[in-house]
């Protein structure tokens, strides 16, 4: 079982993804808790600010430490993980998502405005994570990004054919080959006939090679790490000098 805390000045933004698919399914299988909070609940003074001006001055607002602390300190048990989510953290990966579903405790810690005052990043957080290089208006899709990729998981919400288990090994972190499925032609865009033969051994052939050929051309650098063989490599080796040339 997971316990993850969600802190948020925007608590109602989270009631759809969580009402749906995967979170819902690991919430109602009893894998899965989560409890959204109001950042504002943990606010001081009659109009519990939770911005403020940046020291040293520049344009828009700060998100103020206090109300993070304290928020952690009521809501933490002793196995917490605690993760702000934020531009300038680390790449979220799927080998992190592994790793974070094995806490008993996550608190995401979801900032507004320009950013979080720095004291959030070093002294509370054991991590900041990013989802990537562009810009969103806060931390609250990236917290729903995370949180979906750790319920996946979790040991029970897949089900089914796919385990969670194999999502990574089956690829061998590769691209995916292309799928289909009926009808056969669409408006004259076929299928490609191989998958129609109901030969296995060449469906399989093929389809290691649509991944191979994917991935050298649209993400090359997972190429370093993954699992080729010799003549796979060489292969692929072989095709980068036909293209330079
Ligand atoms: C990097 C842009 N910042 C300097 C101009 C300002 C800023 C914009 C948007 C600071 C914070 C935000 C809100 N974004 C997040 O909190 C965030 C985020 C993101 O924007 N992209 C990718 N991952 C993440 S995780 C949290």
């Amino acid at each position: 079982m997971l316990r993850v805390e969600i802190l948020t000045l925007f608590p109602e933004y989270f009631r759809g993804p969580l009402d749906h698919g995967t979170l819902r399914r690991a919430v109602a299988g009893g894998q899965l808790t989560v409890a959204v909070h109001n950042l504002r609940n943990w606010a001081e003074g009659k109009h519990r600010v939770t911005d403020d001006y940046t020291f040293g001055g520049g344009t828009g607002m700060v998100m103020k430490p206090e109300p993070f602390f304290r928020a952690v300190a009521d809501l933490r048990t002793p196995g917490a993980y605690v993760i702000l989510l934020s531009p300038s953290g680390r790449h979220l990966t799927q080998q992190r998502t592994v790793e974070f579903a094995a806490h008993a405790q996550l608190i995401l810690l979801c900032g507004r405005y320009e950013g979080v005052d720095e004291r959030v990043a070093e002294f509370l957080a054991h991590e900041e994570v990013s989802i990537g290089d562009y810009v969103v208006s806060g931390g609250e899709l990236p917290s729903l990004v995370l949180l979906d990729s750790v319920a996946r998981q979790l040991p029970g919400v897949l089900g089914g054919g796919c385990s969670a288990v194999n999502e990574e090994s089956h690829s061998a972190g590769l691209l995916e080959y292309p799928q289909y499925t009926r009808p056969a032609d669409y408006e004259g865009i076929r299928v490609p006939d191989i998958l129609l033969s109901g030969n296995h051994q060449q469906i399989d052939s093929w389809r290691r090679t649509q991944s191979l050929l994917r991935t050298h051309e649209r993400r090359p650098d997972l190429l370093a790490g993954a699992d080729l063989s010799e003549a796979e490599r060489a292969s692929l080796s072989a095709k980068s000098h036909c293209e330079s040339s």
